[in-house]
C-alpha cells in the first residue's frame, strides 16, 4: 500500500446504521480523512495522500466516488437488510480495509422497482470507442464516448447481481490486465455511452492507450474480451 495509506479514513454520517428506506435509492454522507478525495488519477499511479472511495452493498463493488455523497440504487435489490460499506482506496484501487465504515439499512420500498431481466440480443454485445479518434491529442477533461450494441448498459445494476444483456463499461489506460480484474489500471466506470475522463497525472507529450472495456455487474470483463482500443496524445 502507498504511504501513509493507514491514515485513509472515512466515516458514514449518514443515515445511521439500522435505518429503514422507503425510497429506490440511499445516499451516504461521507466524510474522508487524510486523503483528497480525487477521481481524475484513478487508474495512474499511486499518490501519497490522493485516493477516492469505494462503496460495496452486501460486499460486492457498487462504484467510486469522489465527493462526500454517494447515491446507491436499490434496482434489483430485494427488501430487507443490506451492508453498505464504505472503503477508502488508492488511485490503483487497492482499498484500505482495516479502515472500512459500515451501515445496515433496511430497505422497505414504499413503490419497488420493476426487477430488471435477463435480455437476449441475436447478435453477439460490441463495444467501440468513437471519440476521441485515434491519434488525437486531449487535454485536460475529455469525454471518452463509445457506441454499444447488442448490450444493454445500466449504472443502476452497478454491483448488483448478474442479468444476462445488462452490465457496463471501465475505461483502462494501456492495460486491462493485472490485479482485481483489471480494475488496478481502470480510470472509472460508466452505465452510459459517456465516460468524463482526464489527462491529470498523465505526462505532457506522453501516449496512451485508451481502452474501453464491456464488463457485467460484478465488474467482470466477459471471457471473449469485449473491448475497443484507441491511442491518443497528452497534449
Ligand atoms: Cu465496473
Amino acid at each position: 500500500m502507498q504511504a501513509g495509506a493507514e491514515k485513509m479514513k472515512v466515516t458514514i454520517t449518514s443515515p445511521q446504521s439500522g435505518t429503514k428506506v422507503t425510497d429506490n435509492s440511499v445516499t451516504l454522507q461521507v466524510a474522508a480523512t487524510g486523503f483528497d478525495l480525487t477521481c481524475d488519477l484513478a487508474g495512474k499511479p499511486v499518490q501519497e495522500g490522493k485516493g477516492h472511495f469505494h462503496v460495496e452493498i452486501d460486499k460486492s463493488l457498487v462504484d467510486m466516488y469522489c465527493t462526500t455523497k454517494a447515491t446507491i440504487s436499490l434496482q434489483n435489490v430485494k427488501p430487507g437488510k443490506h451492508t453498505l460499506e464504505v472503503l477508502p482506496a488508492q488511485n490503483d484501487h487497492a482499498e484500505v480495509h482495516a479502515n472500512a465504515a459500515s451501515i445496515e439499512i433496511d430497505y422497505q420500498p414504499t413503490k419497488p422497482l420493476p426487477e430488471i431481466k435477463d435480455a437476449t440480443f441475436a447478435g453477439k454485445p460490441s463495444i467501440k470507442i468513437v471519440s476521441p479518434k485515434a491519434g488525437d491529442t486531449v487535454s485536460g477533461a475529455f469525454d471518452v464516448v463509445v457506441e454499444v450494441q447488442n448490450f444493454n448498459l445500466s449504472a443502476d445494476l452497478f454491483g448488483k447481481p448478474g442479468v444476462a444483456g445488462y452490465g457496463h463499461w471501465h475505461l483502462n489506460l494501456d492495460s486491462t490486465s493485472g490485479p482485481m480484474m483489471g480494475m488496478g489500471t481502470m480510470a472509472g466506470m460508466s452505465g452510459t455511452k459517456t465516460f468524463k475522463a482526464s489527462t491529470a497525472g498523465l505526462k505532457a507529450g506522453s501516449t496512451h492507450t485508451l481502452i474501453a472495456l464491456l464488463v457485467d455487474n460484478g465488474h467482470a470483463p466477459f471471457p471473449s474480451d469485449i473491448s475497443s482500443k484507441v491511442e491518443v496524445k497528452i497534449k
